[in-house]
């Protein structure tokens, strides 16, 4: 009989057809009674493929007391309780690096698309409103300005690279300084100060909750441009949408929100700002890719009780 996985949220049919050849698949969104699945089937799971929104919630894992790998799909696992799993030497392994280009492409799409008003520009067109009423306003270069990225990590590095084709400078902020070429700010206020644009790209949780606070959004002012990229959680919401309605931020581009799918109705009616649906590592490419992933890792799981790609923090177990 082969092993149960419990599969959360959403899943390719090309991840289906691999997982189900090696587990017998239970799909959470179709179980009509949870507590009675548990209760009858709990032990039989030994494996949870879930996602960066869902997570596991403590309730389920502790109907699963054969647990003993939970593969996340997508690179940030602040949804999964990793300090609960430890405890319990269940192994969880997330996407890193796979999914690097397409998240920074992102960060450089909303960077583009907010100095450039492209949504008030495309809407100004499909409405006619160019014959009418002639051209539109000018908007900002990008060219020779000054990037803060605030998490110079995998991604950060990624989105650096790329932002050198628009001949400026980049700057980061983390807790530690590496060995590279771009200038080290130990204070986030300060660099939020000194730069064009903030690109936001650390993970979420508790390290990092409103690491983005009024002051550093009133640091990086009227004239300046926040992107996130990172989780909503990094960023303090409300904070943002008072600084962007009166002024006392410029512009922002936001993939991430606070509590996805809900996002502040005040934002709807700014033109300031570009919104998106957590879509960053959303392309048929890097999803296969992620996909792919975590069917590796929990093949090798199933092969020797190893798995590829650990998050940092299950790495010695
Ligand atoms: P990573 O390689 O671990 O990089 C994280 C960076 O954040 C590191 O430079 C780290 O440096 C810094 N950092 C961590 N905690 C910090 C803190 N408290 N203060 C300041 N800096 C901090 O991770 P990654 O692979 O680049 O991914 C980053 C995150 O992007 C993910 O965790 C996920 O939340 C998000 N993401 C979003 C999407 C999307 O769809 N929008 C897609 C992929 C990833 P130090 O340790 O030196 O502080
Ligand atoms: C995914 C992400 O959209 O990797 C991440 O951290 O936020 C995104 O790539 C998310 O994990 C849902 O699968």
């Amino acid at each position: 009989m082969k092993p149960g996985l419990l599969q959360i949220g959403s899943v390719t049919q090309r991840m289906m057809d691999r997982l189900s050849t090696e587990f017998t698949v239970h799909q959470l969104s179709e179980i009509a009674d949870l507590t009675t699945f548990l209760a009858e089937q709990g032990s039989s799971i030994t494996a949870v493929a879930t996602n960066g929104h869902d997570g596991l919630k403590p309730q389920m894992m502790a109907g699963m007391p054969n647990l003993g790998a939970v593969a996340c799909n997508g690179v940030g696992y602040d949804a999964v309780d990793t300090a609960a799993c430890v405890a319990r030497g269940i192994k969880v392994s997330h996407t890193p690096n796979v999914l690097n280009d397409d998240v920074a492409n992102t960060a450089i799409l909303l960077l583009l698309a907010t100095s450039r008003e492209l949504v008030f520009n495309d809407a100004y067109v499909r409405a006619g409103r160019w014959a009418k009423e002639g051209s539109t306003p000018l908007t900002r270069s990008v060219e020779g300005k000054t990037f803060g990225i605030l998490g110079l990590g995998r991604i950060g590095e990624r989105i650096a690279e790329k932002l050198a084709m628009f001949n400026g400078t980049v700057v980061y902020h983390s807790r530690n300084k590496k060995d590279v070429a771009y200038r080290y700010y130990d204070s986030l206020t300060k660099m939020a100060q000194d730069v064009d644009y903030l690109i936001v790209i650390t993970p979420g949780g508790a390290a990092t909750d409103k690491l983005v606070n009024r002051e550093v959004i009133e640091a990086l002012g009227p004239q300046g441009t926040l992107i996130n990229v990172a989780r909503g959680s990094v960023v303090d919401e409300p904070e943002l949408v008072s600084a962007l309605t009166d002024g006392r931020l410029g512009w922002a581009g936001l993939d991430v929100f606070e509590k996805e799918p809900q996002v502040p109705a005040a934002l709807f009616g700014l033109d300031n700002v570009t919104l998106l649906p957590h879509v960053a590592s959303a392309t048929v490419e890097t999803r296969q890719a992620m996909g792919d992933l975590v069917c590796d890792n929990l093949s090798q799981f199933l092969k020797d009780g190893t798995i590829l790609t650990p998050v940092p923090e299950c790495a010695h177990l």
